[in-house]
């Protein structure tokens, strides 16, 4: 998904963050908004407050916005739900809540722009299915990835059942992985050393928010889409969406440039 670097990313008019909970912290850096799990000291499980959290920043992102970068405070992604909400829960109350989880998540799968998720430590239960519902994982070395639901009695709640099984497969859902195994299946696509994740996936935001608009609504929107469809479906659908984008104005006026020789080309690294 990254582009080609080389594109402005254009004039950027910031509205305001969303106002969050203090377990969730957001920055803006030009068109790039970072969103900080930050409750380490509670490894950043995720109770009711965060979720809700998430659901409001996604569905209200400033202006300007052109990818977003989700990270955790300390020396863990996210040790996932939050247990301690867990137990006074009846089965409505627990359908309610998964409910509420897979509406946040949701607004981060198929909201308005690519979202990066910068992975360490600990990415574990509903953890790895808030990370799964990024459209890009970077992971530092320290990163493992488990769903532990089962040693608790429980079960994914925040999509993980439909996610993870498009990531990884059904067979990868029981145990727990390094983060050079969760390279290795596909789970994240760049893996770098400790303390260098947030780096990397702001550089990889940037080029993100540096495509066309429309080249990233297809790659969220369509392609997850397309990739459900019966192929004579599918085939059908990609032609109409690779016509729409490259009708963009925007879009021929980079396929110009290339062929005035004014663009970057498409190189190693
Ligand atoms: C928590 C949670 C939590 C830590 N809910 N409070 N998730 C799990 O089963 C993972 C549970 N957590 C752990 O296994 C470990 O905490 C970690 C490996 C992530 C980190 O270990 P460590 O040694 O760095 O920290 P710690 O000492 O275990 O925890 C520090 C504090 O965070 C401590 O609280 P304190 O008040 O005693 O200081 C812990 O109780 C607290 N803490 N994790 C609540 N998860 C939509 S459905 C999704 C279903 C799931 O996600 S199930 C998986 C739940």
């Amino acid at each position: 998904m990254p582009g080609t670097a080389g594109h402005d990313a254009g004039e950027f008019c910031l509205s305001k963050l969303p106002n969050l909970p203090s377990s969730l912290a957001a920055e803006q850096q030009g068109p790039i908004s970072i969103l900080r799990l930050n409750r380490a000291q509670k490894r950043n499980a995720l109770d009711d407050e965060m979720v809700a959290g998430i659901d409001a920043f996604f569905s209200d992102l400033p202006e300007g916005t052109g990818a977003v970068v989700l990270y955790g405070e300390g020396e863990h992604f996210s040790a996932g739900l939050d247990l301690s909400e867990l137990k006074e829960r009846d089965i409505r109350e627990g359908i309610a809540h998964s409910g509420r989880w897979h509406r946040a998540f949701e607004k981060i799968q198929y909201g308005r722009v690519p979202v990066v998720a910068v992975l360490h430590g600990a990415v574990v239960g509903g953890g790895l299915e808030l990370a799964a519902a990024a459209h890009v994982r970077v992971a530092e070395r320290s990163a493992y990835y488990a769903l532990p639901e089962g040693s608790r009695g429980i079960y994914v709640g925040g999509g993980g059942s439909v996610r993870l099984p498009r990531l990884i497969g059904v067979a990868r859902m029981m145990d727990t992985y390094s983060a050079e195994e969760g390279l290795a299946m596909g789970l994240t696509t760049y893996l770098v050393e400790p303390g260098k994740g947030l780096a990397k996936g702001v550089e990889l935001a940037q080029r993100i928010a540096a495509n066309t608009e429309l080249t990233n609504f297809a790659i969220m929107h369509a392609l997850p889409r397309i990739a459900e469809m019966a192929p004579g479906s599918g085939f059908a659908m990609e032609s109409l969406i690779s016509s729409i984008a490259q009708a963009d104005p925007e879009a021929k006026g980079r396929l110009k440039e290339f062929l005035e020789k004014r663009a970057p080309k498409v190189t190693r690294s």
